[in-house]
């Protein structure tokens, strides 16, 4: 598998990825996307994640990042003095999640990751062997220069209904080493004690036998592992994988990987969406479905006696 000697240093959260040849690597790219179920599911399992590489159609990519960019362009948020498709932010905007530029208001993106004809969800379709079952919350993100996503494994954030749910990683438009994309920590899902114990909790449970559980109205943001990429590395092992990615990639991926953002160190917004599928026949974390789905707000919270 290849590695990255030979690229500009790599950042995540501040931290320089350590990048010896043990350290950081290429994504594998998962060359025959249409190959029978069970070699994809059995590479899944080895790997934990399938690169696509030109999965989707390239312009319904760019058609969905330019209809994200119009709306931050409307509010202001852009540098009026470059091109729109360009996603510069206006000096001293910061910008990080917008799920609102995702949901009905934005069909290019909804067609793209949601139609049942669509390349997406026929791939699950016949990636999961059944009738597929999408949520209807669409994480997207517009991550302006500065720091990146920390370290974490979905499955804290989802893990209501079947373990058996992945994520789809799209990004919105040409993402390169500068701009810094997805990265995942190799071999992670296979972490038997993360699994048993991190891999166990839900951000957005507390207790209720202890009426000042700060858990009660946190907003589900305590599932990082750890802020600091080098650190949880060397504890669990494995390297960092990453990729320059382009319009029309897909990265999926189980809920059990490490993984986590690089730093965006271009001057451009940095555009993705991550959306969940799996068996519709499969019970289903109930915080991400419907027209409003509750999310980490407190209509989300369970209580349990700790
Ligand atoms: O795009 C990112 O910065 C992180 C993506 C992520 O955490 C996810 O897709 O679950």
């Amino acid at each position: 598998m290849a590695t990255l000697s030979a690229v500009p240093e790599m950042y995540s959260c501040g931290h320089k990825l350590d990048d010896g040849e043990e350290q950081l690597g290429q994504l594998a790219p998962t060359d025959d996307a249409g190959a029978p179920r069970e070699q994809l599911q059995a590479r899944m399992a080895e790997d934990g994640y399938l690169f696509l590489r030109g999965c989707l159609d390239r312009d319904e990519v760019l058609a969905a990042r330019r209809h994200v960019l119009e709306q931050l362009s409307k509010e202001g948020q852009l540098d009026p003095a470059a091109p729109l498709m360009e996603g510069v932010p206006k000096p001293g905007t910061k910008l990080f999640f917008h799920p609102e530029l995702a949901q009905k208001n934005n069909p290019p993106l909804q067609h793209l990751l949601y139609h049942p004809e669509g390349r997406l969800m026929r791939f699950f379709s016949s990636f999961l062997g059944g009738d597929v079952l999408h949520f209807d919350f669409t994480w997207l993100r517009c991550i302006s220069p500065g720091l990146g996503t920390p370290s974490h494994c979905d499955i804290v954030y989802m893990g209501r209904g079947t373990r058996k749910l992945y994520t789809a990683w799209t990004p919105l438009g040409d993402i390169d080493f500068q701009m810094g994309g997805l990265m995942i920590l190799e071999g992670s899902h296979r972490n038997e004690q993360l699994q048993n114990t991190y891999g166990q909790r839900d951000v957005d449970a507390y207790c209720t036998n202890r009426p000042d559980d700060p858990a009660k109205e946190a907003r589900g943001l305590n599932g990082w592992l750890s802020e600091d990429p080098n650190k949880i590395r060397r504890s669990l092992g494995g390297r960092w994988l990453t990729a320059e990615y382009a319009a029309g990639d897909v990265v999926i991926f189980c809920m059990d990987i490490v993984h986590g953002g690089m730093d965006n160190r271009s001057p451009r917004l940095r555009i993705s969406s991550d959306s969940r599928y799996q068996l519709a026949s499969e019970p289903a974390d109930e915080r991400w479905i419907g027209e409003n789905p509750p999310g980490h707000s407190s209509a989300g919270k369970r209580g349990r006696i700790c």
